[in-house]
């Protein structure tokens, strides 16, 4: 158990109080993410709340076989009593919902970021916990609120994608342990792992590929680009590129890798992912937040060129 009794009490008391509940998923949400905001929403609206999931942007394909997606909508009242934000570290991470949050009578967060700065009435921050699927579960199991299986599946998904399939060091005991819980419970392990690792589409390995080949190795660090043309030429998303910076840490020899992708005509997001090496560090000094192990931030720069020399010179700075 890794939440205290008297904030499970505490959000026991906030969730009865209230009528109308709001879920707001992060920016560019993943797996964790989804899975915790459409996961939590449908417990809570089992247990009779009337609650609204807040999405703003397009949900990657590769998440696009989840259960519960009709409830992710930019679709919302102007407040509510109470608001949620899941699996972020600092308020700005849910975009265009924070008016809402503001004018909202209550708000809490449950996530697993390291060091993040967010502040609401309620705070259940476990940083050594591997997703916010594992805090979630836990939240539904011990206050007792209905676990059916589509909730089931979608914790599990979080679990499984944040966890990079129970590979990194966060994961324990509790974790294994969750994941046959909601095993019993009827998460569809099966229709899960086909969706998401058996279900990748050639065009995507092939610009997974180009974007490889084109990596650079200095020492024991990677560095990989994504650029909006290589993103056109293989018509894939920019999501796709996500893959291949752990692909990249995988690497005999490797420690640290690094990935930057095209966003918008001045920004590129960064992202960093390590075997050993603190980079949340590194995701904060910068302005962006995340995991000991795996972080991000953006950079802004003149063009493509300037991004790639601001991003070597970060990722030559990491200690190791
Ligand atoms: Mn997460």
């Amino acid at each position: 158990m890794k939440i205290s009794k008297e904030k499970l009490d505490k959000l026991m008391c906030f969730i009865d109080e209230a009528e109308t509940i709001a879920i707001a998923s992060h920016v560019d949400p993943d797996g964790d993410n989804l899975g915790s905001t459409l996961g939590f929403a449908r417990a809570l609206r089992n247990y009779g709340k009337d609650v609204d999931v807040i999405g703003h942007d397009e949900i990657d394909d590769y998440l696009k076989f989840l259960p519960d997606l009709e409830y992710y909508s930019k679709d919302h009242r102007d407040s509510y009593d109470l608001f949620f934000v899941l699996d972020a570290s600092e308020m700005e991470r849910i975009g265009t919902a924070l008016p809402i949050a503001r004018n909202s009578k209550k708000t809490a967060v449950v996530d697993h970021h390291v060091g993040g700065g967010i502040q609401t009435d309620l705070n259940i921050i476990v940083d050594d916990s591997p997703a916010t699927c594992e805090l979630i579960y836990e939240i539904i199991d011990r206050l007792n609120l209905p676990l059916d299986k589509i909730t089931a599946s979608l914790l599990f998904t979080g679990i499984v994608t944040d966890t990079g399939r129970f590979l990194y060091t966060n994961v324990t005991e509790n974790t294994f342990v969750t994941a046959g819980k909601l095993s019993t419970a009827g998460a569809d392990m099966e229709y899960i792992y086909r969706n998401l690792y058996q279900s990748k589409p050639i065009k995507v390995m092939q610009f997974e590929n180009e974007m490889i080949a084109n990596a650079e190795f200095i020492g024991n660090k990677v560095f990989a680009i994504a650029s909006k043309d290589l993103v056109e030429k293989h018509g894939v998303q920019i999501g796709d590129a996500e893959n291949v910076v752990n692909q990249l840490r995988d690497l005999d020899g490797v420690d640290v890798s690094m990935i930057i992708k095209e966003y918008g005509p001045n920004e590129f997001k960064a992202s960093l992912r390590s075997k050993d090496v603190d980079v949340s560090k590194t995701a904060r000094e910068n302005g962006g937040g995340g995991h000991i192990r795996a972080s991000g931030f953006t950079i802004f720069a003149d063009n493509l060129d300037q991004a790639r020399d601001k991003a070597l010179k970060i990722l030559e700075s990491i200690n190791d």
